[in-house]
């Protein structure tokens, strides 16, 4: 019988990265854009795929498409396999109790929006306060709003620092007997800071609050145990840890997750239906109705492999000198502001060009083959606080090098040429 393909890790998991091979496992990164070697600095939007994920792909279209829990022919028994071996890969990665704790979702945004509605409905109501912070990328705040104007509940935000650290005497403040939930970024999109969230769940939970914990961009960047964070919540999306697109994990304590009605309804999700009435099916079934993104799934589970393959604390360790040398580079220019100075910050510089706008900075950039993002990241209630319509973000995956944060560093020099 064919079996997938195991993805070996690309290399022994200890001692310094070799980042030239680990550049040899991603193609995208032999390609030129503009005339120029890319230089890709925008892994917070998406990072690039190692060629372990995109055969992954190739080898599930090839060899194994079929659907899942739905056939006992043997090409859907192994879909099936690979869709619950992911499943375990997944609870492993984030240290979850149970695999039945991981819920197959299209991305964070669908993570987030699944517990607004499922357990906000059941559980948020009239007067009730939902707490988020100031630093909340769109998707861990429009799913609240929407929430708590349907409820009558107040949604409330944890003020930060012009560093960009969370006020936590005024969060302490906020939480009180109506604290129904508090949802936080782990670490934040617009500017890096990596938030204090055990900290925050403990003081939730001590309120006797639910807590989620936007996962979107710690995930591909530090290691995460989410017993140790002790949160009910965490999501992440697959296309921001190496993997595909449209596949995501929401985790849920399973007697949390167990208690919650459905999110969405259709096959695969029950355990039997009449007219009358229809019995749903256990967790994990049952927030994952309809077919679902299998060839995701099997993509997400080799980009975990090929993740824990590397190594977290040494895909941490590498992005950390990378976020250190960018920024003495880039506050050796006069004219560069860099936005926040977080007690810790990860993956990512934010920064300012006095008298440029973001747009026209990342045109120049791209001029010189170096992908960068600019805009309000959908964070605009942060841009706001700064009093800016926007930045420049250079965010960092595992194959950057601080050569190419060189190459940064002279494209910016440019952009001062190009607008005087
Ligand atoms: N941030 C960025 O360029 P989705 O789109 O569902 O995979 O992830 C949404 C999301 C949620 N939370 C945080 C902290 C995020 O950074 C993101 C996605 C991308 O910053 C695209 S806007």
């Amino acid at each position: 019988m064919t079996t997938p393909t195991a993805h070996p890790a690309p290399q022994a998991n200890s001692g310094p990265l070799d980042i030239a091979a680990i550049r040899g496992q991603f193609p995208i990164l032999d390609i030129e854009i503009n005339g120029k070697p890319l230089i890709y600095l925008d892994s917070a939007a998406t990072s690039q795929k190692p060629q372990a994920v995109i055969d992954s792909l190739v080898e599930y279209y090839s060899s194994f498409n079929a659907n899942v829990h739905r056939g006992v022919h043997t090409l859907s028994q192994q879909a099936t396999d690979i869709y619950e071996d992911t499943r375990v890969k997944a609870q492993a990665f984030i240290n979850a109790r149970d695999a039945r704790e991981i819920i197959y979702v299209r991305g964070t945004t669908e993570a987030i929006n699944l517990v607004a509605s499922s357990y906000g409905r059941a559980n948020v109501g009239d007067g009730d306060d939902v707490i988020i912070t100031a630093m909340e990328h769109h998707s861990n705040i429009v799913p609240w709003q929407i929430l708590c104007d349907e409820r009558g509940a107040n949604l409330k935000v944890i003020p930060m620092n012009d560093d960009g650290d969370l006020l936590m005497d005024e969060f302490e403040k906020l939480l009180g007997p109506r604290t129904k939930f508090v949802s936080v970024v782990h670490q934040a999109n617009s500017i890096g800071t990596v938030n204090p969230v055990k900290q925050i769940v403990e003081m939730a939970h001590a309120h006797g609050a639910v807590v989620l914990v936007d996962g979107a961009q710690s995930a591909p960047h530090i290691p995460v145990d989410v017993q140790d964070l002790d949160c009910d919540f965490y999501a992440f999306s697959g296309h921001k840890l190496y993997g595909p697109t449209g596949i995501g994990v929401l985790y849920g304590k399973y007697d949390l997750l167990n208690a919650m009605p459905p999110y969405q309804s259709g096959g695969e999700m029950i355990a039997s239906v009449t007219f009358e009435k229809t019995i749903y099916a256990d967790l994990p079934a049952k927030f994952e109705a309809g077919t679902p993104h299998i060839a995701g799934v099997a993509g997400l589970g080799a980009a975990i492999d090929w993740v824990q393959g590397v190594g977290i604390e040494r895909i941490a360790e590498h992005e950390h000198r990378l976020v250190e040398y960018g920024l003495q580079r880039l506050n050796e220019i006069d004219g560069v502001k860099i936005i926040g100075n977080p007690k810790r910050r990860a993956g990512l510089i934010s920064f300012i060009v006095d008298g440029v706008h973001p747009h026209d900075v990342g045109t120049v950039l791209d001029s010189q083959g170096i992908a960068i993002r600019a805009g309000h990241h959908c964070a605009q209630p942060v841009m706001a606080h700064f009093g800016i319509p926007a930045t420049v973000r250079a965010s960092f995956g595992v194959y950057n090098t601080t050569d190419e944060i060189d190459r940064l560093y002279e494209g910016v020099q440019q952009v001062f040429e190009v607008f005087g």
